[in-house]
């Protein structure tokens, strides 16, 4: 029979990557859909359409044990959150209780469903869960390269609300027996990245710059370096993980770090075009606390699970230029249609 996997998150760029590699794999692949009217829910039933979609909230306690109770699930990957860091300070409460709580009552669906209790331990049929953990979490960075020992110092209520459902996701696997890993993982692109995100939005700024649609784009901070990958490899990681032996956490990324500044000068040149005539640095869109300088140690991934990024960061960006140019040149709307979608 095959496996079932129940995916929150599963509108996000993530969420897609992992379904479909799940589907390839052979599992029976579900997905948690909020909202009565939710717009991107569309999206999904047409470009995922084996995927299917069970309704629920990382808000609803009770929406979350109705679909594990539906999906009955061997494996849940929890990828649900709000997920842009700007707007963890603006609603830092509801990013608590969405991209914090929401791990909480995932975990309690899970143990309610299985009759875990603290006496019993874990269940004959113990259903795997894979919390979409986050460098962000390494915030001020107490070391670099970050391992999976390297202290935590989150540096926005994102940040923090990542590290509570890190340490609650251990919890869990120590208190219930539970099979449930985290992935601290470091930033990951593609041309389904959402639009708010630096990386697509310097892909989005550059196409409509060379298609005559703009004339400049506004960055804040230039300086600031992260470890970027590609998500539809980050997203074979996770299943790497809920496949193991043992129930363990671990750090992906690529290994190589680059600034902001470095990825809008790979990102105009892939397009022909000099980024100092374009780019406006506008003060307003630095952040309270930033997070000066991330770069991954992937080597337990490596050595533990195999796994090995395949796209450079300079594929990436050429990607994602390449994929914006072809989507807006052909008229349609960046955020409802997307060219490398089946
Ligand atoms: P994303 O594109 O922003 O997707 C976030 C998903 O969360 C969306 O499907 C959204 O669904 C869902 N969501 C938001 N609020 C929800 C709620 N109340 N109940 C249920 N679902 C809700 O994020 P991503 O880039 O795919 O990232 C996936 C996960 O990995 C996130 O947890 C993120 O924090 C984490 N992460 C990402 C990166 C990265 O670089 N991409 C790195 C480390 C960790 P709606 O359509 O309903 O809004
Ligand atoms: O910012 C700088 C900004 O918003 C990257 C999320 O997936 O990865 C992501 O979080 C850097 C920051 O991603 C602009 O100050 C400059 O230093 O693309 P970002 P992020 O904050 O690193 C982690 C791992 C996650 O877990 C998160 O969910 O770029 N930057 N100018 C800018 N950033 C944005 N967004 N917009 C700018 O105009």
């Amino acid at each position: 029979m095959a496996r079932r996997a129940l995916i929150t998150g599963i509108t996000g760029q993530d969420g897609s990557y992992l379904a479909e590699h799940l589907l390839r794999e052979g599992y029976e692949v579900w997905g948690l859909v909020r909202g009565q009217a939710n717009p991107r829910v569309p999206r999904v039933r047409r470009l995922l359409q084996d995927v299917r979609l069970v309704r629920g909230d990382l808000l609803d306690q009770g929406s979350l044990i109705s679909a594990v109770e539906k999906a009955q699930p061997d494996e849940v990957y929890n990828l649900g959150a709000i997920s842009f860091v700007p707007m963890s300070w603006e609603q830092a409460e509801l990013t608590g209780e969405v991209t914090g709580m929401g791990v909480l009552r995932v975990l309690e669906a899970i143990r309610v469903c299985s009759g875990i209790t603290a006496s019993r331990g874990s269940s004959a049929r113990q259903i795997r869960f894979y919390q979409a953990s986050s460098s962000e979490m390494f915030g001020q960075v107490r070391e670099t390269p970050q391992t999976e020992r390297t202290p935590f110092h989150p540096r926005s209520p994102y940040g923090v609300a990542k590290a509570y459902g890190h340490f609650l996701t251990q919890n869990y696997r120590e208190s219930y027996g539970m099979f449930a890993v985290s992935g601290i993982l470091f930033n990951h692109e593609s041309p389904r990245r959402g639009a708010e995100f630096v990386t697509r939005k310097v892909s989005l700024g550059v196409a409509r710059i060379k298609l005559g649609l703009a004339s400049e784009l506004r960055l804040g901070n230039l300086e600031a370096r992260r470890d970027w990958g590609f998500a539809g490899d980050f997203v074979r990681a996770m299943h790497l993980m809920l496949s193991a032996a043992e129930p363990e956490d671990y750090v992906i990324g690529t290994g190589r770090t680059h600034s902001v500044r470095e990825l809008v000068e790979a990102a105009f040149g892939a397009a022909g075009l000099d980024w100092e005539r374009h780019v406006v640095c506008d003060s307003s869109l630095h952040r309270p606390a930033e997070v000066d300088l991330l770069c991954a140690d992937p080597k337990k991934a490596r050595t533990q699970l195999g796994w090995e990024p395949t796209v450079s960061f300079e594929d990436l960006v050429a990607m994602m230029v390449e994929a914006d140019l072809r989507l807006l040149a052909d008229g349609r709307d960046p955020e409802q249609d997307n060219p490398s979608w089946p």
